[in-house]
């Protein structure tokens, strides 16, 4: 017997993500429901080689159904997560609505699967910050071998992380700038078309802004609040994938080559670092593909125990839509996920 599954936020880059990686890997499910808000009801959207017709997340009765994905940001989670949670259904959330409730398991299933135990409190399960997702997925086996002391990241994300209307202003702009026509920023606040932006999400009052604050608060939820992180995001003219500039700073002894070979071994790594002209992966050779890619390892002989890296993920993917159905998969693996229609 399968299970019943939502997609609340089907139409949008996340959601349509779902869709593709559910099919791809052959989820468990009877049933998918594609959701979304009023305006985007009966769009069509793709599950492998069926067309869905998008129905509307206000007036679904989530009582049969065993899992909500929750794409549609983090005001929409915040009112109808804990309904749809009460209802039976586990929400697994890819907001920033509930990860840093402490009831709330935040999951990257190679980094921290044992804490999804904890999920039954509120019935609701987080899926971390694309930026943060990378990087933990790199950090961990490094981690467990020399004990991580500092982290100072520096992102280049990408604009598909700010949404389809995000993707359609580089694209413009990029086209703009070719023609000489006029030049229009709405989502972003500067011209992002052959520039830079170091400003994601909003500004707080120390001065970082909030997708900066997600990075630290995050990797110390999921992989150890001793560890110090600072970190500099800024936006990129890049379609697809995040990289990150990694300086890490550790407690015992550990070199490059070492650092090599534990992450050829880890779960959902894939080391590429060649010493030579385009031996390193680059955010577009990334989209579309599940692993999260470890390049141009070095020592830093500025501190004890130093170690620079580069690396890039899809951000759709293990950024958000693979890792969510991974944290599913893990609910099914466990046994923790009961179908409410078999009840
Ligand atoms: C970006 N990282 O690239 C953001 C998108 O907290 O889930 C994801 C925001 C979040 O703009």
């Amino acid at each position: 017997m399968g299970f019943k599954i939502a997609i609340a936020g089907a139409t949008g880059n996340v959601g349509r993500e779902m869709l593709n990686i559910l099919a791809e890997r052959n989820f468990p499910a009877d049933e998918v429901i594609a959701l979304a808000s009023s305006r985007s009801i009966g769009t069509e959207v793709s599950f492998g080689d069926k067309t869905l017709t998008v129905k509307n997340l206000e007036t679904h009765d989530f009582s049969d159904t065993d899992i909500c994905l929750m794409s549609a940001g983090a005001s929409v989670s915040q009112k109808f997560s804990p309904k749809i949670a009460a209802a039976g259904c586990v929400v697994i959330d890819n907001s920033s609505a509930w990860r840093y409730d402490s009831e709330v398991p935040l999951i990257v299933p190679e980094v921290n699967p044992d804490a999804i135990e904890g999920f039954r409190k509120k019935n609701i399960i987080a899926n971390p910050n694309c930026s943060t997702a990378q990087l933990v997925v790199a950090l961990k086996p490094l981690h467990d071998r020399a004990k991580i002391k500092r982290v100072v990241v520096s992102t280049y994300q990408s604009v598909s992380g700010a949404g389809k209307d995000a993707m359609d202003e580089l694209f413009n702009q990029t086209r703009a700038v070719f023609v000489a026509d006029p030049i229009e920023s709405k989502k972003f606040p500067k011209r992002i078309a052959f520039n830079v932006i170091p400003h994601i999400d909003t500004f707080m009052e120390d001065g970082y802004t909030k997708e900066e604050w997600k990075v630290l608060a995050e990797t110390k939820k999921m992989l150890d609040p001793k560890i110090k992180v600072t970190c500099t995001a800024v936006r990129v003219p890049v379609f697809i994938g995040h990289a990150e500039s990694v300086n890490i700073e550790f407690e015992n002894e550990i070199t490059a080559d070492e650092a090599r070979d534990i992450l050829r071994e880890a779960p959902g790594c894939l080391v590429v670092d060649k010493h030579e002209p385009g031996g390193y992966v680059t955010p577009y050779e990334s989209a579309g593909d599940d692993a999260t890619f470890i390049s141009r390892i070095r020592e830093d002989a500025t501190v004890e125990n130093g170690l620079n890296m580069w690396v890039v993920s899809d951000n759709l993917r293990k950024g958000a839509a693979l890792n969510t159905i991974q944290i599913a998969e893990l609910l099914v693996n466990r046994g923790l996920l009961k179908s409410q229609a078999a009840a």
